[in-house]
């Protein structure tokens, strides 16, 4: 009898620990496409179209390389919609002797498998995801050893363990960040490389009529689907941001121009997240631009900062800290998702951009996602878990694991800052001095308070002030909160009051975007 080898959607790496030590003679792959999954939340139309598509791709990839591959479409009348009950109906035609899977992105995935364990009646192998540098059990040690946690002393640790930009046991160009280098503001006239086109094959316009026919009514647009959808086109992805975008990655990393949607990032993260892309490969070809001259340090390094840094440790905090993570409310905001976050209807620029781009592409890139999006949610005190649903929704790149930490730690603060040591709190001058967007916003930044003023300047204050027993004691927050202080009540009432009467203006969303209503 074969071992049936459930490969979930975001398990596209030829690599997959789940494949590693089988053969094609004795293993039936099983590729499921389940409603439970394109519904969980009701992800954008391109992020379905992207998984599906390279669901696809892949099962055909491997049975062009000999594996036989039980795929079940979600238009297949006998598909009963959820992971399990395809799991068993699969039993019911192979008669396995036994299940091996990788481990999933997701906690409630997770729960479903140790159900399996206990319930497929065969025996059950979990194995770990090594498409990571760091296995999680080591990053539970590394925890476990801290009173406090921060990303730049675990980046070190991966550096170290990967050898990237190292030099026997220094970072290379002498330092191990170069993040004082990557704070340029947009320039007037810059423009960025167009990215690649990556034009739809048969399949992936079968996935797209699908998709429009079945999720016409979920958010986002089909019209600009641009994503790699193999393996093959996401090295085409990467050899065109080496070449054309990285040296200036760094500079530009913090930027906004309205318009230009991808600036000078990667757009790799759809393809990562797959398993299209194998992310320490990746930063190895990044060192090399380096090496040979072609990309400065400081870009090559925040580059490789973002990859193994980043989204490692991001990654383990999410398996360190669930469940809990997707309760945690440590700012008490309580404030319901405004329905502009759905339909871009503002007239703050900087925000209604970063809902346009979010509709168009399934995209908006960092400092658009963090300083735009995440710091508004901050300062208005929206509900996390209406923001970590809006977040798992719309971008093509959004797996729980990868979501959820950087919407409640990073962006939140909901986890009491224990993955970022400060909240990412901004005024509407960050704004001014990173994008092009207040030139021509309805709102004026340089207006603290009343209604033409930027409303980010007074919700930074009531933001400030609300949460000041909780956090006057960060040492990062000693300034912000002297100015409050020495600001007098009378200035400081004009702040709150204005504060107020913008928050007032805001419509909750309606049920139903992101979760069935
Ligand atoms: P680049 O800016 O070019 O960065 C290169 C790569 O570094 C990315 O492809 C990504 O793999 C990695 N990376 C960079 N920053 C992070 C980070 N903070 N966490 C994890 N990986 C990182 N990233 C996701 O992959 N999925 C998400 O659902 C997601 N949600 C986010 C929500 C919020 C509120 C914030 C602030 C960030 C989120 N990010 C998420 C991280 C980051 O914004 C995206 O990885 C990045 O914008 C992807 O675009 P890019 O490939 O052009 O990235
Ligand atoms: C995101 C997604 C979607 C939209 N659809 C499917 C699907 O039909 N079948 C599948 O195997 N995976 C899908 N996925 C990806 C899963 O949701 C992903 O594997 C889990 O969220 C774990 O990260």
């Amino acid at each position: 009898a074969p071992v049936l080898v459930p490969i979930l959607g975001d398990q596209l790496s030829r690599s997959i620990s789940s494949l590693a030590d089988r053969t094609p003679a004795d293993t039936i792959v099983l590729m499921m496409e389940v409603a439970e999954e394109t519904t969980y939340v009701r992800h954008h139309k391109a992020k379905i179209a992207l998984v599906l598509s390279a669901m696809r791709h892949f099962a055909a990839a491997l049975r062009e390389a000999g594996w036989k591959v039980d795929y079940v479409t979600l238009d297949d009348p006998a598909n009963t919609g959820s992971f399990t009950g395809e799991v068993q109906r699969a039993m019911a035609r192979h008669a396995p002797r036994g299940v091996q899977v990788t481990e999933p992105g997701e906690w409630r995935l997770a729960r479903i498998f140790d159900k399996w364990r206990k319930d497929l009646g065969v025996r059950v192998r979990v194995l770990p995801d090594t498409r990571f540098v760091c296995p999680l059990p080591d990053f539970f040690q590394w925890a476990a050893a801290r009173r406090e946690l921060r990303m730049e002393w675990f980046y070190r640790d991966m550096r170290r363990k990967t050898g990237l930009l190292m030099e026997g046991d220094k970072p290379a160009g002498g330092r191990w960040n170069f993040d004082p280098e990557n704070r340029g503001g947009p320039e007037s006239g810059l423009t960025p490389p167009a990215p690649p086109r990556f034009e739809p094959d048969g399949l992936t316009r079968d996935v797209l009529d699908l998709v429009s026919d079945r999720f016409g009514n979920h958010f986002g647009t089909l019209d600009n689907f641009n994503w790699p959808v193999t393996a093959e086109e996401a090295d085409r992805a990467v050899a065109a941001f080496l070449s054309e975008r990285l040296p200036l990655f760094g500079r530009y990393q913090d930027a906004m121009v309205a318009g230009q949607d991808s600036m000078f990032h990667a757009l790799l993260s759809p393809a990562l997240n797959l398993g299209l892309i194998d992310p320490v490969e990746l930063c190895r070809r990044a060192e090399a631009e380096w090496r040979e001259g072609r990309a400065p340090i400081e870009a090559v390094e925040g580059f490789i900062r973002q990859v193994i840094g980043w989204r490692e440790y991001i990654r383990g905090m999410y398996w360190l800290d669930m469940p809990g993570m997707a309760e945690a409310n440590a700012l008490d905001a309580t404030r319901p998702l405004p329905d502009f976050w759905w339909t871009g209807e503002t007239r703050m620029r900087c925000l209604s951009e970063a809902v346009r781009t979010t509709r168009d592409n399934a995209y908006a890139h960092h400092i658009q996602r963090l300083m735009v999006l995440g710091n508004f949610a901050l300062l208005a005190g929206i509900r996390p878990q209406e923001v970590a649903d809006w977040f798992l929704a719309v971008y093509a790149d959004a797996y729980q694991w990868v979501e959820l930490p950087n919407v409640a730690g990073m962006a939140l603060h909901a986890d009491g800052g224990r993955l970022a040591s400060k909240p990412y709190a901004a005024s509407g001058a960050y704004i001014d001095r990173m994008s092009d967007y207040c030139g021509t916003c309805a709102f004026k930044v340089k207006v603290k308070t009343g209604p033409d003023a930027c409303p980010f300047n007074a919700l930074y204050w009531h933001f400030l002030a609300r949460n000041e027993k909780r956090l006057a004691g960060n040492a990062r927050l000693f300034q912000p909160y002297a100015n409050w202080r020495r600001m007098g009540a009378d200035r400081q009432a004009e702040y709150l009051a204005s504060a107020e009467a913008f928050l007032a203006t805001l419509m909750p969303a309606k049920p139903g975007w992101a979760r069935e209503a």
